[in-house]
């Protein structure tokens, strides 16, 4: 009777692993870790092995978080639910600089964050910051999904990043607590930017002082008084609030700064090359959709704006706008020369 059930446990034995090793070898991509390994189970019923976490300093239903969201989804899906991403919104894990530089670390381990706030981490992604270099979302994309335009997301690993994908971002336009209907008004006016050096001389060629500070203190400043006016596109302006105590805008269109998805390079180095893949891939997947969450977004908060009575001045010819801030363009074009020149190219 023991005997035989001594030999039931062996035979039993076996018999799992067998199964196990044909699991094992039909999973290739599941980095010797078998789970995920019996068909088409669904994700959720698959416990991760590996959890990371996101943050995003917008709210959940803002069209950068979404595409966080659907990037997630892709990265569970495509792993069969081993590596799982929980998305922080809303600055949970921080503002931004200070999240970016948590990334830098490895603490964090993915960001969706404003290109404008890595230049100061990463001198090449400054270029977004330089003012009317894109005509149009078309130019704009035309240049990031070029070969120079992943390029120049790859090179975030200069500066301890993997750059997975970007994201889209609109144009941005002034906003002040005072009225603005020409180039001359925002002369004197204390305008809040994304830290770093180019928005700064930017602001100098339009007449107007500079004064960076985090995303999350802007509405109490603008509110106090504390600054005029702000930049930003429709979707942050109407997520943070600003059109309610800035009720003033002009579309100038002055840069159109895309979004980046990146991850800590310190995280990244430690995925099999085969997850490295997996999580670009996702990422790139990523894109359309956060595209197309994006337009529609823009249009409602575009619409909101508007019928809350904001004050809002078309700009029919940017030329004067143009000229008012080559000097910023011109003490940069040397620096950046063959990212410029690659962006012209894209026009044609
Ligand atoms: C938004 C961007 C944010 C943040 C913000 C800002 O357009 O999506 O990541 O950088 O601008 O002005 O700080």
């Amino acid at each position: 009777m023991k005997k035989k059930m001594i030999i039931g446990s062996v035979a039993a034995l076996l018999l799992g692993g067998a199964v196990l090793t044909g699991c094992g070898s039909s999973t290739t991509t599941n980095s010797g870790n078998n789970q995920g390994a019996a068909g088409p189970a669904k994700t959720e019923d698959k416990k991760p092995t590996l959890t990371m976490r996101l943050a995003d300093t917008h709210p959940p239903d803002y069209p950068t978080v979404l595409g966080d969201k659907k990037f997630a989804e892709l990265v569970a899906q495509k792993s069969n639910g081993r590596i799982k991403i929980d998305v922080f919104p809303s600055s949970q894990l921080g503002e931004e600089k200070a999240v970016v530089e948590q990334v830098q670390l490895g603490a964090i381990e993915f960001t969706r964050v404003s290109t404008g706030v890595v230049a100061d981490f990463s001198k090449a992604m400054g270029v977004f910051s330089l003012p009317y270099i894109f005509d149009n979302e078309e130019h704009e994309w035309k240049f990031l999904n070029s070969a120079e335009g992943n390029k120049l997301l790859d090179s975030l690993s200069a500066s301890r990043f993997a750059g997975l994908a970007y994201y889209d971002s609109g144009a941005r336009h002034f906003y002040s607590r005072k009225p603005i209907t020409k180039i001359s008004d925002l002369k004197g006016q204390k305008i809040r930017v994304i830290q770093n050096k180019i928005n700064i001389d930017l602001i100098s060629a339009l007449g107007a002082s500079a004064t960076p500070m985090p995303y999350g203190d802007v509405f109490s400043s603008l509110q106090t008084g504390v600054i005029d006016a702000a930049e930003n596109n429709w979707p942050s302006f109407d997520t943070s609030n600003h059109y309610t105590v800035a009720k003033n805008m002009i579309l100038d269109g002055h840069q159109r700064v895309p979004e980046v998805l990146m991850m800590s390079k310190v995280a990244f180095d430690k995925l099999s090359d085969e997850d490295k893949k997996l999580v670009k891939q996702a990422a790139q997947e990523s894109v359309q959709y956060q595209r197309d969450e994006w337009k529609k977004f823009e249009k409602k908060s575009e619409e909101k704006i508007r019928a809350a009575g904001v004050t809002i001045t078309e700009v029919k010819d940017v030329k004067p706008w143009q000229d008012a801030v080559k000097p910023t363009i011109d003490k940069y074009r040397a620096e950046y020369k063959d990212v410029l020149d690659a962006i012209d190219k894209a026009r044609k």
